[in-house]
């Protein structure tokens, strides 16, 4: 049966707007298919180009003349409504992500209920964006301190959160008064495309947000646009590395989330049953690929801690692997097939090293499994601190076990990485728990729960140290950072020659 392939366009500032096509491009598109049925074509996405950007960049300027005068409340009031069109929609987005992604359709519905809980939270920031009134060394002389909008935000997005992180940076960019321009991932562009849409439908002033489609490079047009005065990027610490560079010599404003490598700690006082299913969830949700997912357990030796491993390993091969839109799928399908070979790589190799296969290790073959890139949920023990393994982020549904004599080695272990995104300890010590809590050097801890599942579209802030970004924080009021600019308002009312020091 022929397939009706739909062409997508790139929204530009609420019209649907064909590519320019590129001089000597052999294609101006790229293709999307789903993860979980390689037959399956999503869609044909323009590949777009410079003009496509000057032409975004135009219609956002214009807009932002009008959006940044338009009163926070009131701009709120479209988050608020994009919240409820969002909400009427959910199980229809959901699917879409499933599709374009391959997650379970229970973790999709999870994922646009973050975008509900995003706006939501952003547009109540519009009855607030407080800034600081502070005292004055003179006489009837007040000191305010504002925040303002800054101008066209750049938002460059990746594949395995493709509704709810374009939605943490959105929110509070729009609410604050910029303009956006987001490119999502080539790997998941369905989603963005639906935000941006829905964000016209609930009253978005033209101009106010456009969507280009594009591959890396360009990305890299929209970090390097003069005019574009924000660069907000979730992505991989190699690119996060040059886009800071460029944005470092242009001196423009820059939000890094990048990736982790992060972990759960397991003491022998722990609970089991909880650390049991903290571990599955961390390790083997959205297949492993979360820049939260628990990528090691650094599991303290102790009389229960082998039998501990076997348990974790029949739970692990009992997961239904499949397609995310059967809704007793657990985990989905990994993205690409190149990323796939990129996850059998690690495994591969650590086990070369000298780590312990325990389970999985490899890509599913076989009925439904030969059309997706569905890899088997994997466990790697004896893995030791310094391997590959143990440092490097994998991306997939890939655990390292570390096993250390004591809690002191553990945190240790956990510190021992590039990364500072999520650290979790499981343990019934309170004085530990909160030394671990203390010591860890990571911008999300977890105590008694998995690494995953931040409540960015609460008043959490979310974010990491060391390499996973550059100390910018998504989700809370702390994102306003990001999207605001001080200015400090002085008011003397003496009507006298006053000056604050003799000089
Ligand atoms: C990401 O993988 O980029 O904390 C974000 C979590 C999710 C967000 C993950 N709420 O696991």
């Amino acid at each position: 049966m022929q397939q009706t392939i739909t062409t997508f366009k790139n929204n530009i500032g609420g019209t649907l707007t064909d590519s320019s096509v590129r001089a000597g491009s052999p294609s101006p598109y790229f293709e999307k298919y789903n993860p979980a049925d390689k037959n399956e074509l999503l869609g044909k996405f323009p590949k777009s180009s410079q003009k496509d950007l000057d032409e975004a960049v135009k219609e956002a300027k214009k807009a932002f003349e009008i959006w940044r005068y338009t009163p926070a409340p009131k701009r709120a009031e479209v988050l608020y409504k994009a919240a409820e069109i969002t909400r009427d929609q959910k199980e229809e987005l959901s699917k879409i992500l499933t599709k374009e992604t391959g997650k379970p359709i229970v973790e999709a519905r999870g994922e646009i209920q973050e975008v509900i809980d995003t706006y939501l939270f952003f547009a109540g920031e519009g009855r607030r964006i407080y800034g600081l009134t502070g005292q004055s060394e003179l006489r009837d002389k007040s000191i305010i301190t504002i925040r303002q909008p800054i101008g066209i935000c750049g938002l460059i997005t990746a594949w395995n959160f493709p509704s709810a992180v374009p939605s943490w940076k959105i929110a509070p960019a729009l609410v604050s008064g910029n303009v956006v321009i987001l490119k999502p991932s080539k790997d998941a562009p369905m989603s963005g495309y639906k935000l941006v849409e829905n964000l016209y439908k609930a009253g978005l002033p033209k101009g106010c947000a456009s969507i280009l489609f594009g591959t890396g490079e360009f990305g890299d047009l929209i970090v390097r646009h003069p005019d574009i005065k924000v660069i907000s990027l979730t992505g991989s610490v190699e690119v996060g590395k040059q886009i800071y560079e460029t944005c470092g010599k242009m001196l423009k404003k820059c939000a890094l989330e990048l990736g982790g490598k992060n972990a759960i700690i397991a003491l022998k006082d722990a609970n089991q049953d909880l650390l049991l299913d903290g571990v599955l969830w961390g390790a083997f949700g959205t297949t492993g690929q979360r820049c939260t997912s628990t990528s090691r357990l650094i599991i303290q030796k102790s009389d229960w801690s082998d039998t501990f491993i076997e348990k974790l390993a029949n739970a692990a091969k009992k997961l239904k692997v499949g397609n995310g839109l059967n809704e007793s799928t657990q985990v989905g399908p990994v993205i690409t097939d190149s990323h796939r070979n990129n996850i059998h790589g690690f495994v591969e190799r650590a086990t070369k090293a000298g780590a312990k296969l325990i389970c999985g290790g490899n890509k599913l073959t076989g009925k439904e499994f030969d059309n997706g890139n569905f890899y088997e949920p994997t466990i790697i023990s004896n893995v030791k601190a310094d391997m590959e393994l143990a440092c490097t982020e994998v991306f997939g549904p890939v655990l390292a076990v570390i096993p250390v004599k004591d809690e002191l080695e553990a945190i240790k272990v956990a510190n021992n990485v590039e990364y500072g995104l999520s650290l979790s300890i499981y343990t019934k010590d309170i004085n530990i728990a909160m030394k671990a809590a203390n010591e860890f050097e990571s911008g999300i801890v977890y105590i008694n729960a998995p690494t995953i599942g931040a409540e960015c579209g609460g008043a959490a802030a979310f974010g990491g140290w060391k390499n996973t970004g550059n100390g910018t924080r998504e989700g809370g009021v702390m994102a306003l950072d990001t999207y605001t600019q001080y200015k400090t308002v002085y008011i003397d009312y003496s009507n006298k020659l006053q000056r604050a020091q003799i000089d």
